[in-house]
């Protein structure tokens, strides 16, 4: 089937020029500062992070932009992405203006969406997105499922990020913001600290939570996109309680972790939780077609850009090579971890 073959991004960000505005006009994080460089031109940074090494990350249209993503779609022959506004989402604002401004995000966002192009020759649109979800302490009920309903109601938002609604059947996307603690370091080492080992950790904790607080129970037919594959979950599962190795078969996680051999061993882990079920626990090679059902692909975009833009982005060149390479995986089962999966999970 020719939309098989298609190649959907899964994890992709941006900060809508209504954030942006929002950032520059702050004080406090998270906001975009101007300064001068070394050479004397002016740039912007973006500050999330408390104590962010350098100041911040230089922040530009790559950030900002439709036409940026769909050129950075194009020189990676991505079709498709799953467009999701970026961290810290609302978390800093009152109840009633994260509220407000996630209504009008989610609304800028479907018309991101909806006046984009289509994938050529097909009805299916380049960009679909996540909606936002206004989780902030003191928030109300009813505003939670205003904007549950909303996001439903938007044509081209397939899923949410960081929430769960049980009834409107979208996907959630579980990506992290905060890390585990302060973990720079003593040493200069950038982000690596905090976002390499720090945020995935963290999505590993709430994922936990999730699973102990049996909302799987609960609610079955719920469906939980993990970022960066899950964290550390796949590889501490069986520390949990022993039943926490079937839950994590009920899980969907993108395949942003850099590695043919961590995507294998994550396949594994999955397909073990769909043999756990039929009382069987020992997993062969060719599990891994089942695990790999679950597990699709996803670059971070426009987090971690090259140092020059003719360059490809590593975040997907090491993310397509690791899918490529994984040990036991079929043609299918790769095609369908680069777009197949993505297009029955969201249904597109
Ligand atoms: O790796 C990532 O996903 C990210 C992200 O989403 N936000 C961020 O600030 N840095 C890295």
């Amino acid at each position: 089937m020719a939309s098989r073959k298609l190649i959907v991004d899964v994890h992709s960000h941006l900060y809508s020029p209504r954030l942006v505005s929002l950032f520059r006009k702050r004080t406090n994080l998270p906001k975009i500062i101007s300064r001068f460089r070394d050479d004397g031109q002016k740039e912007e940074r973006l500050v999330i992070l408390d104590d962010e090494p350098g100041g911040g990350r230089p922040v530009g249209p790559i950030y900002i932009e439709r036409d940026e993503k769909l050129k950075f779609m194009k020189k990676h022959d991505i079709d498709i992405s799953i467009v999701s506004t970026a961290n810290p989402w609302l978390d800093f604002l009152p109840a009633k203006e994260a509220h407000e401004m996630a209504l009008q995000l989610n609304d800028d966002l479907e018309e991101y969406c909806s006046t984009g192009p289509n994938v050529p020759n097909t009805s299916i649109r380049q960009l679909y997105g996540f909606g936002l979800l206004p989780l902030v302490p003191e928030i109300t009920t009813e505003s939670l499922l205003e904007t549950v309903r909303q996001i439903s109601a938007s044509a081209h938002l397939k899923g949410l990020s960081n929430g769960y609604p049980r009834t409107a059947g979208l996907v959630v996307f579980i990506h992290p913001h905060y890390g585990v603690g302060k973990a720079w370091g003593e040493k200069d080492n950038g982000h690596v600290l905090p976002l390499a080992l720090g945020f995935p950790f963290e999505t590993t904790v709430a994922a936990t939570r999730i699973i102990l607080s049996g909302v799987l129970d609960r609610f079955p037919s719920l469906r939980l996109l993990l970022a960066h594959s899950g964290g550390a979950l796949p590889q501490l599962s069986s520390r949990l309680k022993h039943d926490a190795r079937f839950y994590l078969g009920k899980l969907y996680l993108d395949a942003v972790c850099y590695g043919s051999e961590e995507l294998g061993f994550v396949s594994d882990v999955l397909a073990r939780s769909n043999r756990y079920e039929t009382g069987s626990k020992n997993v062969a090679l060719g599990d891994r077609t089942t695990g790999s059902k679950r597990i699709l692909f996803g670059t971070d975009h426009p987090f971690f850009p090259p140092l020059s833009s003719s360059e490809k982005w590593k975040s997907v060149v090491e993310n397509l090579e690791a899918i490529e390479n994984v040990h036991g995986w079929t043609e299918a089962d790769k095609e369908g971890v680069k777009g197949g999966n993505a297009i029955s999970l969201f249904n597109l």
